[in-house]
């Protein structure tokens, strides 16, 4: 048993060097049935292997070669896609991080996940840098009117939204010119759900501008900050958010959820127009505050509603 076991072993330690091109000239040494083993297991080993690595047949060489090459040009393939994809996700990541002004000298944003929103409220003027700041409704009315349509020389074109520091915030300003103002700086009104998104970690407090009627300037108290780094988003003016409801019509309060004003409510048959968002509340403690809903028609200019841009 034992010698046919070492038998049994040194064909099978032969086919592999035969299968491997090793040795041909050992098969000599074995009788004719161990031979035809040899031969069985050589087969067998040959044909479980691929094409191209299979070694110690004519043209064999070359083929494992040709097989190397096209192996190193289809890794340095994936690489370079690999390398491009790299690089694509990092330039996306950057400019995810950075939040750029996207209209040069329009003001800083700040990254609230999936989306960019201005830093400070918004303020008007006549330059994407600066130029003259617009403060009365006046003034906005004759750079654009308060539907946002072009009209003679107010033709909407020198109106710019800026999110700047220490500057008096845009007061009195209709939802469609705050829209077109932000349209020139390359920016939207946020949706209610970003502004939502974005007041997260505000103080509702008079650590921000809610104890008067007074409007103070952009970034005035530097604890009335989200914990994304916008300014003002509680207190201070209200913010028209891009969204539109039927007129509401009562402010039956959040209940014991927050004391913020909650005044959507009702859909009124008797208002003229549609109503648009603004959160955030006006400058009066407790009704302001990360919770504070109310909506007017877009087309109103009431005191203490100002804006803010996202992208
Ligand atoms: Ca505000
Ligand atoms: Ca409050």
């Amino acid at each position: 048993m034992r010698t046919a076991g070492r038998r049994a072993g040194k064909v099978a330690a032969l086919a592999l060097l035969v299968a491997l091109g090793c040795d041909s000239s050992a098969q000599a040494t074995l009788g004719p049935k161990d031979r035809k083993m040899v031969k069985r297991i050589v087969a067998a080993e040959l044909a479980g292997r691929a094409p191209g690595l299979v070694v110690g047949h004519a043209g064999s060489a070359d083929t494992a070669a040709r097989a190397d090459r096209a192996e190193a040009a289809d890794n340095a393939d994936h690489a370079a896609s690999a390398d491009a994809a790299t690089n694509a996700q990092h330039a996306a990541s950057a400019d995810q991080l950075s939040c750029s002004s996207p209209v040069a000298g329009t003001g800083e944003m700040v990254r609230v996940g999936s989306f960019c929103i201005d830093k400070y409220e918004a303020s008007v003027w006549t330059r994407p840098d600066g130029g003259t700041q617009l403060t009365t409704e006046a003034q906005f009315d004759a750079a654009c009117p308060d539907s946002g349509q072009p009209q003679g020389a107010a033709d909407c074109e020198d109106f710019y939204a800026r999110s700047v520091p220490a500057a008096d915030p845009a007061d009195e300003i209709t939802w469609f010119q705050a829209q077109q103002a932000l349209a020139n700086s390359g920016r939207r009104l946020p949706q209610n759900a970003e502004w939502q998104e974005a007041v997260s970690g505000t103080p509702d407090s008079t650590d921000c501008v809610t104890d008067s009627f007074t409007i103070e300037p952009t970034g005035s108290l530097p604890t009335c900050v989200s914990r994304f780094g916008a300014y003002d988003m509680v207190g201070n003016l209200s913010e028209w958010v891009a969204d539109w409801v039927p007129a509401s019509t009562d402010c039956p309060t959040w209940g014991g959820f927050t004391d913020d004003r909650m005044c959507l409510a009702g859909a009124s048959t008797a208002v003229h127009g549609p109503a648009a968002l603004f959160r955030g509340g006006y400058n009066i403690d407790p009704v302001a505050g990360p919770f504070a809903v109310a909506d007017l028609t877009p087309q109103s200019s009431e005191t203490g509603l100002g804006f803010r841009g996202a992208r």
